[in-house]
């Protein structure tokens, strides 16, 4: 019987063998295909251990204890025998698998797409066939360059790799929030990766790019400059995981089940909303909170306030491969939206926080590779070599080649193939005939394709042919003007936010003929751009190079420029004094403002006490997207608490946290472009931080009242 979800199968043997499999994985639940579809089913509790209430056993069952070792006489040696012993240390010696090669920093999700409607006009996909059709999904957000464990908020593409869990199998688009990639072959991500990890003797710098061999790669490789721009950009350096946007990044097929194919670019719109950090700010967090990122996305969910973004694609036809000046199939390219606009198809919502970081999140393993009837891929030639490497990297990753069965990654419909054996073979199969054809099991398990059994199918009328060469298609030769088109559609802002970033980096560049060639390349694309960078890295200013300028721009480019479409999870610091009751108060009154559009209010004291939610030692103006100067509190940005000593309490100081902090966080704050308000008396706080109260996101108030709350919210 078709429903029958492969889980259960699991869970009738596990049942048997595992009585401390309790609750949930009780074996209670009988899937079948209703269950399937219904959306936000946690269906990985099957898998669930819960130690309520039990005893600790060995890995083979029997109840023990573990607190120590058994030994010859009180003080004499272990002995081998203990088996207890052995097991403990050799499981904790082997709880490292090894961390992706690219992409290891990482944070997931579970949640639940939502189908607009039914789209079997573009496509078979299943799990698009129907207006409200739920398919769960898994996400993981990362960031490309660093380590497992390096901070979240470096400046990096950020992976955003989506499964379905569809009702016809596991569908991924393992995409990224920039809709470009660096390199045109897939045959170059080595030297790409290679280019921007740390150095091959010193391991340094981790999470950077801001060093010789990868500008040396950028400026000698300039397929990558259009995704360098993004980069450099505010995409580079998001506010969180919740406020970046996701593409599929290649030209993808959908194929409808009469076999008709469109060319789509997939797009993940964000409802939240882009921002990004200021890069002062995004260092201040790598160094004083590296789970910034992945500490916001757990904390929003926990909080029900539940991520979303849309689905679309852009649709263009078979013949349109040529047709705006580039080739669909270089990705290195976006196509405009004013030449395409994006179809929305339908609505994720991240809902569900994973229960085991390493079981769901580290064991994921995503592919390109893995799709479902109704899609198809393109000839891209990136996205050729990316489907040989995930499957590589995975059977590397997972040491066998039945990763796929690991709960996190099994799809939630049953499997049924000849297939085999390898280390790690969690079912049993049952059919002794593991071939095709057979007439033993009665032709089973049978084939399916386009018009038996909803099977998977190439689209019917894909063609190629040509001579065999190794070299770049002409088609995919002009790599600048589409830079150009981003930095032409870029707010003043971002543009200057793009030359600190570029100068930034080069600044750490010591080769100057690197600095050199860097140069040239910017000049491709914009003589401003490139006379702004090598002012500061010293580099003479280059003449304009008009041959490759343009005046085009284009819409939905930058990360500035619009205001989110919506403030949850965003956090409001209070800055009050214990000492002075009424500035406390100011903090719960805001609360209560700011309450209906999600808006935490943190209120920031000398010390813990009522009301007081954070104190001046433990907090910094990276943990707010705005901060309030309550009435009250002013006393404490005198600028003499900077060099006060702890006892020169008269001045302002305290010794309950390091000299001049109040001060540090508005000015902070102020620097790194964050809303800034006063309440009352608090307005002398902007003396002592020299800042005026004409700014532009600076706002003066006697007291909290809803036109406040609303300058808070606009800010
Ligand atoms: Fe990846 N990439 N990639 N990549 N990639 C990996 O696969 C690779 C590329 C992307 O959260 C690895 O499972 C090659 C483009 C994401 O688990 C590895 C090429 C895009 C993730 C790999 C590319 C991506 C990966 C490392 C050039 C955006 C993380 C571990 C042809 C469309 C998925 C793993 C997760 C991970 C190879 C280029 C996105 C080594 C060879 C383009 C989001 O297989």
């Amino acid at each position: 019987m078709r429903g029958l979800a492969l889980l259960t199968g699991l869970v009738g043997i596990a049942n048997a063998a595992c009585p401390y499999m309790t609750g949930e994985a009780s074996g209670l639940h009988r899937r079948d295909e209703g269950d399937a579809a219904a959306g936000t089913e946690d269906f990985l509790s099957n898998f669930y251990l819960n130690d309520e209430d039990a005893f600790l056993t060995s890995d083979v069952g029997g109840p023990i204890e573990d607190q120590n070792s058994l030994k010859a006489g009180e003080r004499g040696p272990t002995l081998l025998e203990d088996f207890i012993f052995r097991q403990k240390i050799q499981r904790f010696d082997h709880e490292r698998v090894p961390e992706r090669a690219v992409h290891a920093r990482g944070a997931g999700a579970h949640g639940v797409f939502t189908s607009y409607g039914n789209w079997s006009n573009i496509t078979a996909a299943s799990f698009l066939s129907a207006k409200d059709k739920e398919t769960p999904v898994f996400v993981r957000f990362s960031t490309v360059a660093g380590s497992r464990g390096s901070a979240d908020t470096a400046r990096d593409v950020h992976g955003f790799a989506t499964r379905f869990y569809t009702d016809e199998g596991n569908f991924d688009i393992v995409g990224n929030n920039i809709p470009v990639f660096f390199i045109q072959d897939a045959i170059k991500f080595p030297d790409l990766i290679h280019a921007v990890k740390p150095r091959g003797d010193n391991e340094i710098p981790q999470a950077a790019t801001a060093h010789d061999s990868a500008w040396d790669f950028f400026s000698q490789q300039p397929s990558t400059l259009h995704t360098l721009m993004w980069a450099m950009a505010g995409h580079g350096i998001p506010r969180s995981f919740r406020h970046l946007d996701g593409f599929g990044v290649h030209t993808f097929r959908l194929v409808t089940s009469d076999g008709e194919s469109k060319l789509v670019k997939f797009h993940w719109k964000g409802l939240q909303g882009k921002a990004s950090l200021v890069w002062e700010e995004a260092q201040q967090v790598s160094g004083k909170n590296g789970d910034f990122m992945r500490q916001d996305l757990f904390e929003a969910i926990e909080a029900g306030r539940f991520p979303e973004w849309e689905l679309g694609v852009q649709i263009m036809d078979e013949d349109d491969q040529l047709r705006f000046g580039f080739d669909l199939l270089d990705p290195t390219k976006i196509v405009p939206e004013e030449f395409v606009p994006v179809t929305k198809l339908g609505k994720m919502q991240l809902n569900r926080n994973p229960r085991n970081y390493f079981a769901e999140t580290e064991q994921v393993m995503f592919q390109p590779g893995h799709i479902v009837r109704g899609v198809d891929f393109t000839e891209d030639p990136l996205l050729q070599g990316r489907l040989f490497s995930y499957l590589d990297t995975q059977l590397n990753r997972n040491g066998g080649p039945n990763f796929e069965q690991l709960p996190i990654n099994r799809p939630r419909v049953p499997i049924h193939n000849n297939n085999r054996d390898g280390a790690g073979q969690m079912f049993i199969p049952l059919n002794p005939n593991a071939y095709t054809p057979n007439t033993l099991n009665n032709g089973s398990p049978k084939q399916a394709n386009q018009t038996v059994g909803n099977g998977f199918f190439t689209t019917p009328d894909r063609t190629t042919s040509g001579k065999l060469l190794r070299a770049v298609s002409t088609t995919f030769e002009d790599v600048w003007s589409q830079p150009r088109l981003f930095w032409n559609s870029l707010v003043p802002a971002e543009k200057q936010f793009v030359v600190d970033a570029m100068r930034f980096e080069n600044s750490n560049v010591r080769s100057s003929i690197v600095r050199n060639n860097v140069i040239i390349q910017l000049n491709r694309i914009s003589n401003d751009l490139a006379k702004r960078v090598a002012e500061a890295i010293g580099v003479d200013a280059p003449e304009p190079d008009p041959t490759y300028y343009h005046d085009n721009t284009t819409a939905n480019i930058g990360a500035f420029g619009q205001k989110l479409l919506n403030l949850e999870g965003l956090k409001v610091g209070v800055l009050a004094s214990v000492s002075n009751s009424s500035s406390i108060a100011q903090g719960a009154t805001l609360q209560g403002l700011l309450k209906e559009v999600g808006v935490d209010v943190v209120v920031v004291g000398e010390r813990l006490a009522d009301g007081v939610n954070q104190t001046y030692s433990a907090t910094d103006a990276i943990n707010f997207d705005a901060v309030i100067v309550a009435d009250g509190a002013e006393g404490l940005f005198n600028s003499n608490s900077f060099t006060a000593s702890p006892t020169a309490k008269a001045s302002g100081a305290s010794s309950l946290y390091p000299a001049g902090r109040p001060l540090e966080i508005l000015v902070d704050a102020f620097r790194f472009g964050k809303p800034i308000g006063t309440l009352g008396q608090g307005t002398h706080a902007l003396d002592d931080a020299q800042i005026s109260g004409d700014r532009d996101g600076v706002y003066v108030a006697d007291e909290i009242d809803e036109d406040f709350a609303n300058h808070v919210k606009d800010g």
